[in-house]
């Protein structure tokens, strides 16, 4: 039986990803953070469930700032596979918070790596690259586009995968990047924008919330179904050789557009809703993201199929359903990102 260690576990790709794993009959190790309320959510259905996958799944604490905890763990698990999920993974917040964004996002990923190389573990490793790392590079970008990042999430994601390649290249390590571009789902963090856009869809439509206040309309992104972007993570520790490649739809919408399609699913006009906020500008913005994901189709055989449309279907009809099955579920935070 394969054994993974999964990093960022408790978040949207994590969940997904560990999902992925169990039915292909994995054992399945977790980092977790300590935290005072509950963050396991996202996959509290897996860890309870008392058959056999459920019983495959082990939680750790731990986190991706505290190097020993890394060795440890990773000395006692022996992983087939480790996924370096985790980070801070919110590109508004990494303006707030450069420091805290590069120990995670950024030295996290060398604390792992050097684990791995110092127990001379036998393992192959997946790095969560990210399109934020080409930023102001014109679309569309492929594996040879420059990277030009435009936050301190992007510049941490750089460095996470230089490190990454040059382990490879040093160590001989099976170490990938899976470049990924925007892929979102019903368990997507409520904060970056398809997520808080389809929640107020569903809220609007319920009569609970009258107003959404955004930023920048006119960025253009190219959105991906997060359930298909984890199976390109697994195609590409099952492959010959490490390498990196672009997970994308090779599709372009604004948040204008993604607006359109999320409010037409419940035949509303959204201009009647939503309104601008400048705190949601960022200092510098990434204009254009659209992927050409070639390499990843010609060579793990894989493609997307869910585009942008159905995604905010899909993401309009669980925030509905959720709204209908929780009641109350949802309060009025002041939310800043
Ligand atoms: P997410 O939902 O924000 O999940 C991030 C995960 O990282 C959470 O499990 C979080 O734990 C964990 N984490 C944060 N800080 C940590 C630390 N110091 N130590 C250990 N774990 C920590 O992100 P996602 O959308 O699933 O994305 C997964 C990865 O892919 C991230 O690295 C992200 O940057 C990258 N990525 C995402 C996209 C996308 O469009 N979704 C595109 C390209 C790349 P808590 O639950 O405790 O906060
Ligand atoms: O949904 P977002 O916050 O995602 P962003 O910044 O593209 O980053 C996401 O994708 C990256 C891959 O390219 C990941 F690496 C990263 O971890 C994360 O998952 O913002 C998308 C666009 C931006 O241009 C932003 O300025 O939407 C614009 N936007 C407009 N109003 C907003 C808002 N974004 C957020 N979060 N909140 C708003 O109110």
């Amino acid at each position: 039986m394969k054994r993974a260690l999964v990093t960022g576990i408790t978040g949207q790709d994590g969940s997904y990803l560990t999902e992925l794993l169990l039915a292909k009959g994995y054992e399945v190790h977790g980092l977790i953070r300590r935290s005072s309320s509950l963050n396991t959510g996202r996959i509290d259905h897996m860890y309870q469930d008392p058959h056999e996958a459920g019983a495959r799944l082990f939680l750790h604490y731990g986190d991706l700032t505290d190097g020993s905890r890394l060795v440890t763990l990773l000395d006692s698990i022996q992983p087939d596979e480790v996924y370096n999920l985790g980070a801070q993974s919110h590109v508004r917040v990494s303006f707030d918070e450069p420091e805290y964004t590069g120990d995670t996002t950024g030295m996290g990923t060398v604390r792992l790596l050097e684990a791995i190389r110092a127990i001379g573990l036998d393992t192959r490793f997946y790095q969560a690259s990210s399109s934020e790392m080409f930023g102001a590079s014109a679309p569309p970008q492929n594996e040879e586009t420059p990277f030009y990042p435009r936050s301190p999430y992007g510049a941490a994601k750089v460095y996470s995968y230089w490190i990454t390649r040059n382990y490879r290249e040093a160590y001989g390590l099976f170490a990938s990047n899976g470049i990924l571009f925007n892929h979102e789902s019903p368990r997507r963090g409520d904060t970056f924008v398809t997520r808080k856009i389809t929640r107020a869809v569903a809220r609007i439509a319920a009569g609970q919330q009258n107003e959404l206040y955004l930023g920048n309309l006119d960025a253009v992104r190219d959105w991906g179904y997060a359930p298909e972007y984890v199976d390109a993570m697994w195609r590409m520790l099952q492959a010959d050789e490490p390498d990196d490649f672009v997970v994308a739809t090779n599709t372009a919408h604004t948040v204008r557009d993604f607006l359109e399609h999320a409010f037409g699913c419940v035949d509303l006009d959204w201009q009647q809703y939503v309104r601008f906020d400048e705190r949601y500008l960022r200092p510098t913005e990434v204009d254009a993201l659209i992927g050409d994901y070639s390499k990843a189709q010609d060579k793990l055989g894989w493609t997307p199929s869910v585009l942008t449309p159905r995604l905010a279907a899909i993401m309009v009809d669980a925030d509905m359903k959720s709204l209908e099955v929780a009641g109350t579920r949802y309060v009025d935070a002041v939310v800043t990102e």
